[in-house]
């Protein structure tokens, strides 16, 4: 029985500051909607998808920084999202940023969840590699200050039996670090969601700007490839309060192929037919983990060189 799984990447547009979350809720059950008429049994939204990308300013006031926040998932704003899914029984992920309580302490995460087609959760993914800075750099044209607003996600990369196959979640920067794609490759992960906010421009290295669609693209097809996995990668995308981030959002077979991509930087569902068993002759074959890979070879090799530059 093939197991073919009906995506969509819903790439959303920018969302300017003054957006409220039901704003954007309704943007996000009219994308749902859509992507439930072509069929589609799971949709993805970007990361942080319900409010601006806040990182991007300096935030002193604990409470303005707080109203970014989630406090609960579903919440009151979320509730039509999650009731619209069961009613559509479509599956979803959704990039938001978290408060959770920990033994009254109050930690924030920048957090993907996927729920199942009866509106259940099924799991939860807490970013890990936050990039950017921590803090207030006043000569950049806009921060990125997720070391300073999230903690580092302590839920390692769990994979899930979901969808009829093995399911994964990353989170922006991760696409970038090899480590997330091969944990969740060690775990015979067939298909990675995951959402980003990329500015075009990166101010540290300018001359690298003419290469942000191709670094985004390069690491999921790499990713895609070494691991034998479909990758669902969705942007936030457009010109968010003057800040140009790139859209890109795309779907990409185990063999590293792009089989669907936008073509806009706004609101925009990007749909394929994905054959999860087209993970198999990738993770048997070429990455076959068990017959061809080392680990054993690269402890050594790193105890000698301790992996570090020659001298
Ligand atoms: N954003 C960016 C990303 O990794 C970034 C940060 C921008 C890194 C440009 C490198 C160059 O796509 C998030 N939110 O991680």
């Amino acid at each position: 029985m093939p197991r073919i799984l009906t995506i969509a990447a819903a790439q959303m547009g920018p969302i300017q500051r003054s957006r409220s979350r039901r704003d954007v809720v309704e943007r996000l059950i009219v994308l749902m909607r859509d992507a439930a008429a072509m069929g589609c049994q799971l949709i993805v939204y970007p990361e942080a998808t319900l409010t601006a990308f806040f990182p991007h300013w300096w935030i002193e006031d604990e409470a303005e920084l707080d109203a970014w926040f989630e406090q609960e998932m579903p919440s009151n704003e979320t509730a039509p999202l999650f009731a619209e899914a069961k009613r559509l029984g479509i599956g979803f992920h959704l990039g938001y940023c978290e408060i959770a309580r920990d033994a009254g302490r109050k930690r924030r995460f920048n957090t993907a969840v996927l729920v199942g087609p009866d509106g259940a959760m099924i799991g939860k993914y807490r970013k890990i590699h936050l990039p950017g800075h921590a803090d207030h750099e006043p000569w950049r044209p806009f921060q990125n200050l997720e070391k300073r607003y999230f903690e580092v996600g302590d839920l390692g990369w769990p994979a899930w039996r979901a969808f009829g196959g093995v399911v994964g979640m990353m989170i922006c920067n991760d696409r970038r670090w090899p480590e997330a794609w091969r944990v969740l490759g060690l775990q015979g992960t067939e298909l990675v969601l995951l959402g980003y906010n990329t500015p075009r421009h990166d101010p540290t290295t300018p001359q690298h700007d003419r290469l942000a669609e191709f670094h985004n693209a390069l690491s999921m097809q790499a990713g895609a490839y070494q691991n034998g996995c479909w990758v669902v990668g969705v942007a936030k995308a457009g010109i968010e309060e003057g800040i140009g981030q790139i859209g890109g959002s795309c779907i990409i077979a185990p063999t590293g192929e792009i089989v669907a991509q936008a073509l806009t930087e706004a609101d925009e569902l990007v749909v394929a037919r994905c054959d999860l068993d087209a993970a198999t002759p990738i993770k048997q074959g070429i990455f076959n983990f068990a017959r061809h890979r080392r680990p054993e070879h690269y402890r050594m090799i790193v105890e000698r060189t301790g992996a570090t530059p020659p001298a």
